[in-house]
């Protein structure tokens, strides 16, 4: 079964899903073993690997053993083409659709394609919408395109439907890494109205029962990093899983 079906029969199953965001950055080789065998057994449903900038060293060796140790389907993130690698099972194959920059539309995506496929890893076409989040994320910042407004349900709706229209798999709600605030239930609502294409939230997300409401409104799959990096919140990861599986 393909990540993409796996993902679909969660959402069937149990109503959402629930994915851990890996930054290879912020661990070092131990860690991050630990770190994925604590993900193995939380309740999630898969493991994103990646980050807008990755600049630390050794990242090939992490993503390596992050795709030996874990137990769930590894999902590449990619912030750029340069973190392509066949250490995972599949690729959020992302274009930026509320940016106007065609680099991060289609341009990164033409470059990429010859690589992916050389590579053999699962690409998965992803409507990628930035939304404002309080403070200028790195998402932002490096796709250099100007985010959604928190409020503007409709915009985010049109953009959801053209997304629908051009035959992406997923949409994904981003309010970027660190976002002082998460996208609004009302907007995971209104896009859920118009579209069956299943909604991934993250961004911002520090509560289980934040992580819940988004679900409840209308969120398929919901994405937890920064909150999951401070080893006292590890215990966090079970409470995320369970009350995105109970919503
Ligand atoms: C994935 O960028 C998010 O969509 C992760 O955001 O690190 O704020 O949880 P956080």
């Amino acid at each position: 079964m393909s990540v993409y079906e796996q993902m679909l029969e969660t959402r069937a199953t149990k109503g959402a899903g629930y994915l851990v965001l890996v930054d290879p950055d912020r661990w070092n080789l131990d860690e991050v073993e630990t770190f994925i065998k604590k993900i193995n057994t939380s309740g999630a449903d898969g493991i994103m690997v990646g980050s807008s900038m990755i600049l630390g060293e050794g990242v090939q060796s992490k993503m390596k053993l992050i795709q030996e140790v874990a137990t769930l389907p590894v999902i590449l993130f990619p912030g750029n083409i340069n973190q392509l690698t066949p250490h995972v099972d599949a690729l959020f194959y992302l274009s930026v659709i509320s940016g106007r920059n065609p680099q991060f539309l289609i341009g990164d995506q033409v470059q990429a394609a010859p690589v992916v496929r050389e590579l053999g890893i699962e690409p998965i076409a992803t409507a990628y919408m930035i939304i404002e989040s309080g403070r200028v994320t790195t998402a932002e910042f490096v796709s250099g395109s100007k985010p959604i407004p928190r409020d503007k349900d409709e915009i985010a709706v049109a953009h959801a439907l053209a997304a629908d229209y051009l035959g992406f798999k997923f949409i994904y709600l981003e309010a970027g890494s660190g976002a002082q605030y998460s996208v609004t239930p009302q907007m995971a609502h209104a896009v859920s109205r118009y579209t069956d294409v299943p909604i991934i939230v993250g961004g911002g997300i520090h509560s289980p029962e934040v992580a819940q409401t988004l679900v409840q409104a209308g969120a398929s799959f919901i994405v937890t990093g920064n909150v999951l990096e401070d080893v006292e919140n590890s215990h966090l990861m079970e409470q995320f899983a369970k009350a995105i599986h109970k919503a």
